[in-house]
């Protein structure tokens, strides 16, 4: 099923300028590009993109290194695109991640490990609209 997901190019891969190295590398694993946009997100808006994790104890300290400077926001498309980008992405700790992900490549620990991406349909059906307005999916 041709699917959508949302993909975060997080402040610490931005800063390190592999921006165009992640984007490459959507398009050559077979993602459409559907929206891209570079913001600096305000604490409201990074607190309520992670509302689910507000309870956890790294809650606080997520919020403001995605704060920490401008974030890309990615809208990606492909068959099946929630899971091949999260086997992309790698484990949440890039030192745990399989090699040749992104996290791999590009994350640094595992607060600052360079990418987010939907983590089920659902999720991706909030995440998608939070920083994407519909009509601005074009193509
Ligand atoms: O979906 P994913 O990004 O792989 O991990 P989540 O468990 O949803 O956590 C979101 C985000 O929070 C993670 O990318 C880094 C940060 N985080 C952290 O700083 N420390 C942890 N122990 C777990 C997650
Ligand atoms: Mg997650």
């Amino acid at each position: 099923m041709l699917e959508q997901t949302l993909a975060i190019v997080k402040p610490d891969a931005v800063r390190k300028k592999f921006t165009g190295a992640i984007l490459a590398r959507y398009e050559k694993e077979g993602f459409r590009i559907r929206a891209v946009k570079m913001r600096h997100l305000s604490k409201a808006e990074a607190e309520g993109f992670y509302a689910v994790h507000r309870e956890r104890p790294f809650f606080r300290s997520l919020v403001d290194f995605m704060v920490s400077g401008p974030v890309v926001l990615v809208v990606l498309e492909k068959e099946g695109a929630i899971l091949a980008h999260r086997t992309l992405m790698g484990a949440t700790d890039p030192a745990k991640a399989e090699k040749d992900t992104l996290r791999a490549h590009f994350g640094e620990s595992i607060e600052c490990n360079a990418v987010h991406g939907s983590d089920s349909a659902e999720t991706a059906r909030f995440e998608i609209p939070y920083f994407f307005p519909t009509v601005e999916l074009v193509g």
